[in-house]
């Protein structure tokens, strides 16, 4: 199976890497404004040469606390990457945004995907993915950024993480998008404690009816650090170890700043699950 990304095809039949390229001021080590494009360009091309299937270009913070972003200063930070990446790269780009103009500016500069941590949710963004013709990956979030860690709360979290993509699911077909042109994501971190994330991942299995495929962001998240009690820059070997679960587990695509790394990880395990 293969998801069309603005002429760039993504084969679904074996697990795949997504690359994080994120372009906020906090990702940039000396704290100026803008991700020099030089530098931009370079961290792409070592991702691609270590194997990553598509790269994630994310201008918005979402970390918690984080301050809000304009459309306006996103698209200063995210265009100019999208349109050089999208141009010289063998592979398709996402753009990781929840603005309407933020999706029509970047599927007109070629991203291949749009990749929405609320889900098409914000007033105009599931009107803008429909007429991009690009597959959009869904995700679930609790919340808003700023204060979606702020003690979550759920009956059962993985009955209703999977209502909430299944309608989001449901709204895209009624608009446009066929299920076969969608991925879904129950959101580690997003408005879910640890425990929250570790039933998510657990029963990871029950979503891969919803769409296309699975799409599952781990990597260096704080629930790996508290499970490791461990800082950001040591979480590499559990990041590992929860996607290959993930993976095993049904999902497709998983979204990493560490792509050779993840790439082998992914390697074993898929060779382990394609045994007799
Ligand atoms: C600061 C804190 C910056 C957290 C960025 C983040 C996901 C995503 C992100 C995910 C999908 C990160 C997050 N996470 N998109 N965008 N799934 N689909 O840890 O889990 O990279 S941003």
């Amino acid at each position: 199976m293969q998801l069309d990304c603005a002429g760039k095809m993504l084969d679904l039949s074996q697990p795949m890497v997504m690359g994080v390229l994120n372009v906020t001021p906090d990702s940039f080590s000396d704290g100026g404004r803008y991700l020099p494009l030089g530098a931009a360009l370079r961290r792409a091309d070592i991702m691609v040469q270590e194997g990553a299937a598509i790269i994630d270009i994310g201008g918005e913070s979402t970390r918690p606390g984080a301050p809000p972003v304009s459309a306006a200063e996103e698209l200063d930070r995210v265009l100019p990457v999208v349109e050089r990446l999208a141009r010289d790269l063998s592979i398709p780009v996402s753009v990781d945004t929840s603005k309407p103009e933020v999706m029509r500016e970047a599927a007109r500069a070629g991203a291949g995907m749009i990749n929405d941590v609320r889900a098409l949710q914000m007033p105009g963004a599931l009107d803008a993915a429909v007429t991009s013709g690009l597959p959009v990956c869904l995700m679930h979030i609790r919340g808003e950024p700023a204060t979606m860690q702020q003690e979550p709360h759920y009956g059962d979290v993985v009955i209703e993480v999977h209502a909430f993509l299944a309608e989001r699911v449901r709204v895209c077909q009624a608009a446009g998008i066929p299920r076969e042109r969608l991925l879904v994501d129950p959101g580690f971190g997003f408005g879910k404690t640890l425990d929250h994330n570790l039933r998510l991942l657990r029963h990871l299995d029950r979503f891969t009816d919803l769409a296309a495929g699975v799409l599952v962001g781990v990597s260096r998240k704080s629930m790996i650090g508290l499970l490791l009690n461990a800082p950001v820059d040591e979480r590499l070997s559990g990041s590992l170890a929860a996607a290959v679960v993930a993976l095993w587990q049904g999902a497709k695509i998983i979204r990493t700043h560490d792509v050779r790394e993840t790439v082998q990880a992914l390697c074993v395990c898929a060779a382990a699950q394609a045994a007799e």
